[in-house]
C-alpha cells in the first residue's frame, strides 16, 4: 500500500490544488516531503501575507487553492487574513501540522491544543482525523466543503500520519467527483419571472460573488433588459458591473436607514450574489421603504437564513439571470453612454490629490488592468476617477481586514499573467503584508504596487469624526519610506514627485514587481 501522503498528494494533483502557499514549520514538514515535481511552493514570510496571496489566487483563478500552515501559532498569524476569505467566499484549504498523535494530549511544544477549535468559528469547516488512515477522506472533504460552500476550510494532521500505510479504502477518493448543481425549479422560475416582469420600478443589487463566478457580463445583460437602476452591494470586494455604465447608480452606503432611502419609489429589489446586506456603520431604521419588496437569489444558504428581511432563493445568481433572460422577452432601449469622468482635483501643495492618482492610473494602464485595492480614505476618489469596465478589474478586502491588498495583488498577478496587476495600497495597509514583497521579488511576479503616504489612518481620522472621537492617540504614521521598504525586499521602487513622474512609470510596462511611492492629500472616503 502506498503511504498516506502519496494518495493525499495523488489526490491533491487529480484536483490540481499543485499550486501551495504556504509557510512551513517542523510540524509541517513531514507533508512535504516527496512533493511531487508538478507541485510548485510559494513561500510566504508571514501567514498574513500567505492566506493573502492564497486568496488574490484564489479568486483570481476562481479555482481551490492550498494552504500551508504551521500548527497554532502559524494558523494563529492567519486568522486576520481568512477572516476577508471567509468574506469573499474564497476556497481556501488550509492544511496545518499537529504534533505526533501521543505528544497532543501532553501538550508538547507545538502540539495544536484543540485545533479544531481553535479555528472553527472562522472557518466553515474544521477537522483532525481521527486516525492517519482517514486522512486522505479528510483532506478530500476540507477541498469539497471549500468549493461547495466556498468558505475556506482548516485540516489539523499529526505529522506522523503522513509516512503511515495507506489502507486500500482510503484510495476511493481519488475517483471521487463532487459537483453542485443549483438551478431553480419550474415553478421557482415562473414566479421569480412574474414577479420581476409584474414589477413598475425595479431596482438590482449585484454582489461581488458576481464577479467571483464570472457574472460581470450577465449582470450588464439582465439590467440592459430591465433598464432598471444598478446598485452594488455595500461593503463591495469585487466590482460586478462597469461602474460608469448608465445604469449604474454606485455603491449602496453600507447602513441600514441610507440604504432604505436608496431603495425609496422601488416596488421591487432583486439582489443578485450578495448577502442581504452586509452594513457597517449603525444607522438605524426601517429595512425596506413601505411598499418595498426585495428578493435574495444567493447559492450561499447562510446568507439567504440570517438575512432580516425579505424573500430569498439559494439559488446559483447565474442560471437565474439566464432564466429571467429568456423568458422576459425583448430587450429594452440601449441605456445610453456611459458617464463621463469628471477632471480629478488639484494637487495640495506638494501632495498628489488621490484623484490625480487614479487618473493616472485610469489613462496610463490598460483597459484590462485588475486592481486591488487597499486605500481606505479615498474611497470616493477612486470611484469618480475609474472606468472599470471589464470582469475581475477590482478587488478589496472583503472583510475589511488589512493586509490582503499587497499579498491579494501578488495572487492576483501570479494566476493571470497575462493581465496587469497594481496594487492600490495605503501607508498604513501595506504593513500588515508588507513581506508578499519579498515573495513578489522571488517569483518576479510582475507587479505594480502604487503606494499612496498621507502619513495617516486617514480612514480613522474620518471615522473618528463620525464616532465623536475627534482626539483618539495613535492615528499619524510618519516616517516611513517604503522606496527604501521595497528595496530590502528586493522590489524596484521609485519615488513620484508629481503627476507627470508618476505617469511616466505607469506608461512604462512592469516587467517585475516594481513599487511607485507617491505623497497624497488627505481625503475622506465618502
Ligand atoms: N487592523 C486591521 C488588520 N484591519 C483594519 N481594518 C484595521 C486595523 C483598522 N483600520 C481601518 O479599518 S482603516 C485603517 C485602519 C488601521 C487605516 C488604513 O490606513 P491607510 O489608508 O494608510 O492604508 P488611508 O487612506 O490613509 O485611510
Ligand atoms: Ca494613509
Amino acid at each position: 500500500m502506498p503511504s498516506v501522503r502519496r494518495v493525499s498528494h495523488e489526490f491533491l494533483e487529480r484536483r490540481g490544488l499543485t499550486t501551495v502557499f504556504g509557510n512551513p514549520g517542523s510540524n509541517e514538514l513531514p507533508f512535504l516531503a516527496d512533493l511531487p515535481g508538478g507541485f510548485r511552493y510559494v513561500l510566504g514570510l508571514h501567514e498574513g501575507a500567505v492566506v493573502g496571496m492564497a486568496d488574490g489566487y484564489a479568486q483570481a483563478s476562481g479555482r481551490p487553492v492550498l494552504v500551508n500552515l504551521h500548527a497554532a501559532s502559524g494558523s494563529g498569524n492567519a486568522m486576520g487574513a481568512l477572516t476577508n476569505a471567509v468574506a469573499s467566499r474564497t476556497p481556501l484549504v488550509v492544511v496545518a501540522g499537529q504534533q505526533v498523535r501521543p505528544a497532543v494530549g501532553p501538550e508538547a511544544n507545538l502540539a495544536s491544543v484543540d485545533a479544531p477549535a481553535l479555528m472553527k468559528p472562522l472557518v466553515g469547516w474544521a477537522a483532525e482525523p481521527a486516525c492517519a488512515q482517514d486522512v486522505p477522506r479528510a483532506l478530500a472533504q476540507a477541498v469539497f466543503e471549500a468549493e461547495l460552500q466556498r468558505r475556506p476550510t482548516y485540516l489539523s494532521v499529526p505529522y506522523d500520519d503522513w509516512a503511515a500505510e495507506a489502507d486500500e479504502n482510503s484510495l476511493a477518493v481519488l475517483d471521487r467527483r463532487v459537483e453542485r448543481a443549483s438551478v431553480p425549479g419550474e415553478k421557482q422560475g415562473r414566479r421569480l419571472a412574474e414577479r420581476v416582469a409584474a414589477a413598475r420600478r425595479p431596482a438590482l443589487v449585484l454582489g461581488g460573488d458576481m464577479d467571483s463566478a464570472g457574472l460581470f457580463d450577465a449582470g450588464v445583460r439582465l439590467a440592459e433588459r430591465l433598464g432598471c437602476p444598478v446598485w452594488a452591494a455595500p461593503s463591495l470586494f469585487r466590482l460586478p458591473f462597469p461602474n460608469r455604465h448608465p445604469l449604474f447608480r454606485g455603491v449602496l452606503p453600507a447602513g441600514i436607514a441610507p440604504v432604505c432611502e436608496a431603495f425609496e419609489g422601488h416596488d421591487l429589489v432583486l439582489v443578485l450574489g450578495a448577502p442581504v446586506f452586509r452594513y457597517h456603520e449603525y444607522l438605524p431604521g426601517r429595512y425596506l421603504p413601505r411598499g418595498t419588496e426585495l428578493i435574495q437569489v444567493t447559492e450561499d444558504a447562510s446568507a439567504a437564513a440570517r438575512a432580516p428581511m425579505g424573500e430569498a432563493l439559494v439559488a446559483d445568481p447565474g442560471a437565474v439571470v439566464d432564466l429571467l433572460l429568456e423568458r422576459l422577452g425583448s430587450a429594452a432601449a440601449p441605456a445610453g453612454p456611459y458617464r463621463p469622468v469628471p477632471a480629478p482635483a488639484a494637487a495640495e501643495g506638494d501632495r498628489l490629490h488621490p484623484e490625480q492618482v487614479f487618473a493616472a492610473l485610469r489613462d496610463e494602464l490598460p483597459e484590462d488592468t485588475a486592481y486591488v485595492v487597499e486605500s481606505t480614505s479615498t474611497n470616493a476618489a477612486w470611484w469618480r476617477q475609474m472606468d472599470l469596465r471589464r470582469s475581475g478589474s477590482y478587488y478589496f478586502p472583503a472583510a475589511g481586514g488589512l493586509g490582503f491588498g499587497l499579498p491579494g495583488a501578488v495572487g492576483v498577478a501570479m494566476a493571470q499573467p497575462d493581465r496587469p496587476v497594481v496594487g492600490v495600497i495605503g501607508d498604513g495597509s501595506a504593513n500588515y503584508g508588507v513581506t508578499a514583497l519579498w515573495t513578489a521579488a522571488q517569483q518576479r511576479i510582475p507587479l505594480t504596487i502604487v503606494l499612496l503616504r498621507n502619513g495617516t489612518y486617514g480612514a480613522l481620522r474620518w471615522f473618528g469624526g463620525l464616532l465623536g472621537v475627534p482626539d483618539a492617540p495613535g492615528l499619524d504614521i510618519p516616517g516611513l519610506d517604503f522606496t527604501k521598504i521595497a528595496q530590502g525586499y528586493g522590489v524596484r521602487s521609485v519615488h513620484a514627485g508629481d503627476a507627470d513622474e508618476l505617469r511616466a512609470v505607469l506608461a512604462e510596462p512592469a516587467d517585475g514587481p516594481r513599487l511607485v511611492q507617491v505623497d497624497t492629500a488627505l481625503t475622506t472616503p465618502s
